[in-house]
């Protein structure tokens, strides 16, 4: 689309919200989250339709554009399935060696890494911390705190997200309560 002279600013980031031109909006809840936690007992006596998380994004271009930037804001309600804590699916990226930012809006969490030798690590996120995610590496976002946690994220457009190989193996690790903390077992 041909664009000139002063134009309407077609998006939005104010505070806790992204919105605009062609924005998506979409809807995690426990029942989509079937076997990414450990405890399948503790989740089969959970309400399948609570939501675990909502992510709205915005992406100028389509899906697989090289060169192109979108962004996100992911709200990840607080909640545990057994000791653990409620957690975005998690995933690398499809086209591997791209890179990603999230930063921290709101709440308590845990940025939980994985690189391809399946060595473990976790940031500490509180608003205002600032994640650089190299490519290789996968990542997951647990809420550790009692309220909402809300982050934002920009990644490439040609990244693409890779569910399968976290699907079948996992992370190596897991962010659990243990006395009253965090803990990566
Ligand atoms: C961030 C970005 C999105 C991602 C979302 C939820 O907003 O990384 O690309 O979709 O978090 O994470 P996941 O896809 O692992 O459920
Ligand atoms: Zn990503």
């Amino acid at each position: 689309m041909t664009k000139e002279g002063i134009v309407e600013t077609p998006y939005r980031f104010l505070g806790e919200v992204m919105d605009g031109e062609g924005a998506r909006f979409s809807t995690r809840i426990l029942g989509d989250l079937e076997g990414i936690f450990a405890d399948a007992d503790a989740l089969a006596k959970m309400d399948k339709d609570t939501v675990a998380y909502k992510v709205a994004s915005i992406e100028p271009v389509p899906q697989g554009t090289p060169g192109g930037l979108y962004m996100g804001i992911t709200y990840l309600s607080p909640g545990k399935v057994g000791a653990e804590y409620f957690m975005t699916k998690g995933h690398f990226h499809s086209n591997r060696d791209t890179a990603e930012y999230y930063w921290c809006l709101k709440g308590e969490g845990m940025l939980i890494l994985m690189d391809e030798e399946r060595n473990v690590w976790a940031e500490r996120m509180h608003p205002g911390t600032l994640h650089y995610i190299p490519g290789c590496v996968a990542h997951r976002v647990a809420n550790v705190g009692g309220d909402t946690l809300v982050f934002a994220a920009s990644w490439p457009s040609d990244a693409g997200h890779d569910y399968a190989s976290i699907a079948s193996e996992g992370f190596a690790k897991r962010l659990l309560e243990v006395n009253g903390e965090p803990k990566l077992v």
